[in-house]
């Protein structure tokens, strides 16, 4: 049902089929009683109206119950937020740069791209920033999605588990060619990216690199 590809997916469909079942269960029995008393106290079945008192008993049961659910699901979501606020020490950095309408990503070799490639089975940790208004960095099949500001860093990390190629898109409305902002993030082998992240290592790093020793030479 669900195909995710990152060591959040399993958590996050998690707390979403959760929700959602107990969600379908209350439903289903709170329609299903309204129905019943729909039928069964109707103008024909019970044509005197009767006065129905209190019931500890039950009233207890429909408050200790809801509360301990919502209170599961707070756990699960406040567990699984925990862990996606804190990239491990380890972690391959990237900064991206989303702007109207496309995204950037540095590597920490001056390395730049127009998609995103990663190796499989690392720690990734992604630094966010926009040159313009607000954009959002969303990966579905990584179950991650973070707001991207102007003048402001935020961090999302993730550990891909299987090679593939995914999708990447703006999920902030950013102005009138937002879609441009689909993407790719390439997961590779850790042999095929070290070979990608070696090659070509920048012009623009190499400019930068020309242009301080003209100006340290002057
Ligand atoms: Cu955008």
């Amino acid at each position: 049902m669900f195909n995710g590809a990152s060591n959040f997916s399993h958590n996050v469909d998690a707390v979403f089929l959760f929700t959602l079942i107990v969600s379908i269960f209350f439903l289903v029995l709170i329609t299903g009683l309204m129905i019943y008393f729909v039928i069964k106290y109707n103008r024909k079945r019970n044509p005197k109206a009767t006065n129905v008192h209190g019931n500890m008993g039950l009233e207890i049961a429909w408050t200790v119950i809801p509360t301990i659910l919502v209170l599961i699901m707070f756990w699960y979501g406040w567990v699984g937020y925990s862990d996606m606020s804190e990239a491990p020490k380890d972690a391959l950095t990237i900064n991206v740069t989303a702007q109207m309408w496309k995204w950037g990503f540095k590597y920490e070799n001056g390395k730049t791209a127009d998609s995103l490639y990663v190796p499989v089975n690392k720690a990734i940790k992604l630094n966010l920033t926009s040159l313009d208004v607000n954009h959002a960095f969303y990966i579905p099949a990584f179950r991650i999605k973070k707001d991207v500001y102007p003048n402001q860093s935020r961090m999302v990390w993730f550990k891909s588990d299987e090679v593939g190629k995914y999708d990447i898109a703006c999920a902030e409305y950013c102005g009138l060619n937002h879609s441009y902002m689909y993407n790719k993030i390439n997961v590779l082998s850790e042999n095929d990216f070290n070979e990608w992240l070696a090659t070509g290592v920048s012009t623009d790093s190499l400019a930068v690199k020309d242009s301080t020793t003209q100006v340290m030479s002057n």
